[in-house]
């Protein structure tokens, strides 16, 4: 080994150490017990319920301690180049941070050690990751493909190869596996964020604008990965968040986030990416369906494709306004239910006044479970008129001076009441804390797992929970100056030290409870 890996493994041992010592105060000399009443718990989870972290590929992967950046960056996606690209930088309505991809946690190297904190420390039987398409696919001569069968030989062998041992690690250390096949990023060849974002309707590879070739060529990317990592893989997800696509990329993209191409008040081109993603989530659905024939754990079904959608607490900013408060039906349904429609019930409502489209064929009966993201209220400020005057519902603005992250765990009882009533299984695949703390871990878990805890009393069928984030990763434009892990890492060394959160959480998943 030489001595620059020296040093990080030195830090890593001792921050082992410190860890184990917090584990210790955790879960007492035994290591923790298995049995909640042995434990006392009140608030007990079933016995199937997956206990997870969850990561995605591009917030993780880069920054190894000792790999070249080369085998350890992906530079070829949308993101990449967002958070990169100097003219992006300084361009101050992309709001980015400038922390290089090499601050990040380095997962891509050290996926092995962490995967035995997430199994073996904190006892997740779960883990949630996400595959990026640019580093399956760097190479834009991809698109030429027509089937599975010839895409496959495009996709980068070592990048395969890298993703199967990754997944075999999470199975070595106890975890299933949840994948994302889509968490925002996008191939530069499909999407040129920063030509967008300088001249929206002039750009030539304009991402989910592209309608039929995003969805054919994300189509036959989630067939392949169905295909390579079906054995290993029974849960998946399509896309992550995609209102978040919309909101951030098209509509309000704000110092709280963007996304590429980071554009103001373009309604209608998210309302058509919107469109795009429910058509590319029931084509990847079917594609998963028809590729993933290996059935990875034993249970009798080979494939589980579900969505990822943020879900938001939402309330009038000010409750004495009835324009406040009526704002708030309007927000409910843009914010919370539309997508839904679209991918639950093949319905759409593209031009969003509330009334849905007859369902269609192509859309419909794709959906096996509905992945909630949730962490905070946010307050709705009615605006009297619609932003744009073909889209009566778009008549509100988020008031985001409390920022993205107000804790309200009632709000998780909300949510996953509203997402349960499709009538799918829910998992939360995502929900922590922003800058934990480095010496108290308490007052998130037990009221956020007991709001939801309310909401199976109260008959919503939800089979995991999955907290962001195992570890600190790149939190997107705001590079490494947001952290949520459980873990927090040294930005230089990579060295993990468990947080207090981190202590309490492996209490919990052990005792299944509290
Ligand atoms: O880091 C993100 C994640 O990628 C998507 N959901 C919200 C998290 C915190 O902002």
């Amino acid at each position: 080994m030489n001595r620059l890996a020296a040093r990080p493994a030195g830090r890593l041992a001792a921050a082992a150490l410190a860890a184990a010592s917090l584990l210790a105060q955790a879960c007492g000399d035994d290591g923790g017990a298995a049995d909640p009443a042995a434990n006392n718990a009140v608030v007990t989870f079933p016995k199937t319920f997956l206990w997870g972290t969850s990561v995605a590929g591009f917030q993780v992967d880069p920054g190894c301690p000792t790999l070249p950046a080369a085998a350890c960056e992906d530079r070829e996606s949308d993101w990449a180049q967002w958070v990169t690209d100097p003219d992006l930088v300084a361009d101050g309505t992309t709001y980015v941070h400038g922390d290089p991809l090499s601050a990040g946690p380095g997962f891509w190297e050290l996926y092995d050690q962490d995967l035995a904190r997430a199994g073996d420390e904190l006892g997740a039987n779960a883990f949630r990751t996400s595959l990026e398409w640019s580093r399956l696919f760097p190479d834009g001569a991809a698109e030429a493909a027509t089937t599975v069968d010839e895409l496959a030989p495009f996709a980068d062998e070592d990048a395969v190869a890298h993703y199967r041992a990754i997944f075999a690690s999470a199975k070595a250390h106890g975890q299933t596996l949840l994948v994302t096949l889509n968490h925002y990023t996008l191939p530069l060849w499909l999407h040129d964020g920063k030509a967008c974002h300088q001249d929206l309707a002039g750009c030539a590879d304009r991402g989910w604008l592209d309608g039929p070739r995003i969805v054919r060529t994300i189509a036959l990317y989630a067939g392949f990965c169905a295909r390579t990592f079906g054995d290993q893989v029974d849960l998946w997800a399509t896309l992550n968040e995609p209102f978040a696509v919309v909101l951030s990329g098209f509509i309000v993209p704000n110092a709280e986030r963007t996304n590429p191409p980071g554009v103001l008040l373009q309604i209608e081109a998210g309302l058509d990416a919107m469109t795009h993603m429910i058509e590319a989530h029931a084509a990847m659905v079917d594609a998963v369906r028809d590729n993933d024939l290996a059935d990875a754990d034993d249970d009798g079904v080979a494939a589980q494709v579900g969505l990822v959608h943020s879900m938001i607490a939402l309330e009038p900013s000010d409750p004495s306004s009835e324009a406040d408060v009526a704002a708030v039906a309007h927000a409910e349904w843009v914010v919370n239910r539309v997508f839904l429609e679209g991918v639950a019930n093949g319905r759409l409502d593209p031009d969003l006044d509330g009334v849905l489209d007859p369902p269609r064929a192509d859309l419909v009966g794709r959906l096996d479970f509905i992945g909630v993201n949730y962490y905070t209220r946010l307050p709705i400020m009615a605006l009297g008129q619609p932003l744009d005057a073909r889209y009566a519902f778009a008549d509100f603005l988020p008031n985001l001076d409390g920022g993205s992250f107000v804790e309200y765990p009632q709000g998780l009882h909300d949510v996953v009441t509203s997402a349960a009533s499709y009538g799918r299984p829910v998992y939360i695949t995502e929900n922590g804390r922003l800058n934990p703390g480095e010496t108290s871990g308490d007052g998130f878990l037990e009221p956020h797992l007991e709001a939801l805890h309310a909401a199976m009393d109260d008959g919503a069928d939800v089979r995991g929970y999955f907290y962001w984030s195992l570890v600190d990763n790149y939190e997107w434009n705001h590079g490494m100056s947001l952290r949520f892990g459980l873990y927090a890492v040294d930005t230089a060394t990579k060295a993990r030290a468990l947080r207090p959160i981190g202590a309490r959480y492996a209490q919990i998943v052990r005792a299944r409870g509290f």
